[in-house]
This record gives structure tokens, C-alpha cells and sequence, in this order.
């Protein structure tokens, strides 16, 4: 199967895991902390502003889905980390997101979007571990890299894939993990990580 990204329409935004249609096709969510850039790479993916974007942290606080022509659902997800908005919301982005990941067998793989300036958070790693113990397909975009030099980006993914062969040792997984670097302002990448997200739904 080939990804249409051509097409894409926003179906509805939830709060609640009960709200989640029924659990069959295919289903890809687009996680990662607060303010890395989620939203955008979503619009830029489809080539529509479907999801919206903010330079304030916390700007997506519901769980958006979308669904292309093949009825493939994208979920971009809230941050999970500072948000501007906390007080008003009662929705724990990172507990909807663990439980979401255990019961959800049309979940085909997760698009984790890092910061690849700040790479890994706390909160970022123990996501890793669980999707990692559920054997789940993680493609990871290591967003913002027109923030950072060249050698800088060699490093930071240097340093992030020594990361991973630590938790394959300490886990004994054998899934592959892909790493992209990504600049939404340069929009180096695209089509590779179109082309990755692909890989996720034929795997
Ligand atoms: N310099 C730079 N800015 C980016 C890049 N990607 C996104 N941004 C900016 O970062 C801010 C946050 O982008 P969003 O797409 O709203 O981030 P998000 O992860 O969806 O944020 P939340 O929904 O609040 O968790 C916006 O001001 C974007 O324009 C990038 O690659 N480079
Ligand atoms: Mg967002």
C-alpha cells in the first residue's frame, strides 16, 4: 500500500479514550513534548493547514484526527510536556497516551517528533521504553535542525543513536527504529519521511 497524502480531512478531536472510533484499518500518531513542531510537520505532510500551530506552548490540547481517502487516521497528539494552557485543561496528554498505546491494535506506528536540540526529555524516554516494550514501529523526526550548525546535527545524532543502542541492549528489542533529521522551515526530508512513514504501514 501507498500512502495518498494528497488527500486529508480533519474527522474530530477527542478527550476521552472512549471516543476513539473503532478500533480496525490503520492508525499512525504523531507524538512528542510540547512546542517541537507536531502540528506543522502534519500540514506540511498533507500540504493543507488542517492541524493548528503556535509559537505558544500548548496550542494542541485535544487529540485532532485526521483520515486520508484509504481511511488512514493520523492523531496529532497534544504535547506532553510545559503548557501554557495547563490550568485550564484537566487532559493528561502523556496518561491518554500510554493507555492509548496499550489498547490500540490498528496503531501501525508512532511518529516521534524530538526537538533535536534539546534530543531527549525524561518524559520522551519513558514513552521510548513503553512503545519499545510493545513493540511498536517508531519513526523519530529530530525537528528545528535549522537551529543548529552542521556538526552540531552529526552530533546530536551521534549522541541520540547511541541512546538507542543502549536501550537495545537493556531491552532486547529487535524492532528498527528510523531517525530523521527535519527543518519545517527548510523542508529537507519531506519526502523521505513520507517514504518512512510508508515503510511503517507495509511492516
Ligand atoms: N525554527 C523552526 N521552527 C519550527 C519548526 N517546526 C515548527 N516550528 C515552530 O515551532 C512552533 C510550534 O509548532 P507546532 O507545530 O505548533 O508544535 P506542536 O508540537 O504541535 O505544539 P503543541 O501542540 O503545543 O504541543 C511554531 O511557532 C512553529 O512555527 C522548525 O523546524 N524550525
Ligand atoms: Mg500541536
Amino acid at each position: 500500500m501507498i500512502i495518498n497524502f494528497n488527500s486529508i480531512n480533519f474527522i474530530n478531536s477527542i478527550l476521552n479514550i472512549n471516543e476513539l472510533s473503532h478500533d480496525y484499518g490503520n492508525e499512525f500518531a504523531v507524538i512528542g513534548y510540547t512546542n517541537v513542531g507536531k502540528s506543522t510537520i502534519i500540514n506540511l505532510l498533507f500540504n493543507k493547514k488542517i492541524s493548528r500551530t503556535s509559537k505558544i506552548p500548548g496550542c494542541t490540547y485535544r487529540i485532532n484526527i485526521f483520515k486520508n481517502n484509504q481511511e488512514i487516521r493520523f492523531l496529532d497528539f497534544p504535547g506532553y510536556g510545559y503548557n501554557k494552557f495547563r490550568k485550564k485543561i484537566i487532559f493528561n496528554s502523556f496518561d491518554f497516551f500510554q493507555k492509548y498505546v496499550l489498547i490500540r491494535n490498528s496503531l501501525k506506528g508512532i511518529i516521534f517528533i524530538i526537538d533535536i536540540r534539546f534530543l531527549l526529555k525524561k518524559i520522551d524516554l519513558i514513552l521510548l521504553k513503553l512503545l519499545i516494550n510493545k513493540k511498536k514501529s517508531i519513526l523519530i523526526i529530530l525537528n528545528k535542525s535549522d537551529k543548529l550548525s552542521n556538526v552540531l546535527i552529526k552530533k546530536k545524532i551521534y549522541t541520540i543513536k547511541k541512546i538507542l543502542i543502549n536501550l537495545k541492549l537493556q531491552y532486547k528489542f529487535h524492532i528498527k527504529i528510523k531517525i530523521l533529521t527535519f527543518s519545517s522551515l527548510k523542508k529537507n526530508n519531506l519526502q523521505n519521511i513520507k517514504k518512512n512513514i510508508n515503510f511503517l504501514i507495509n511492516n
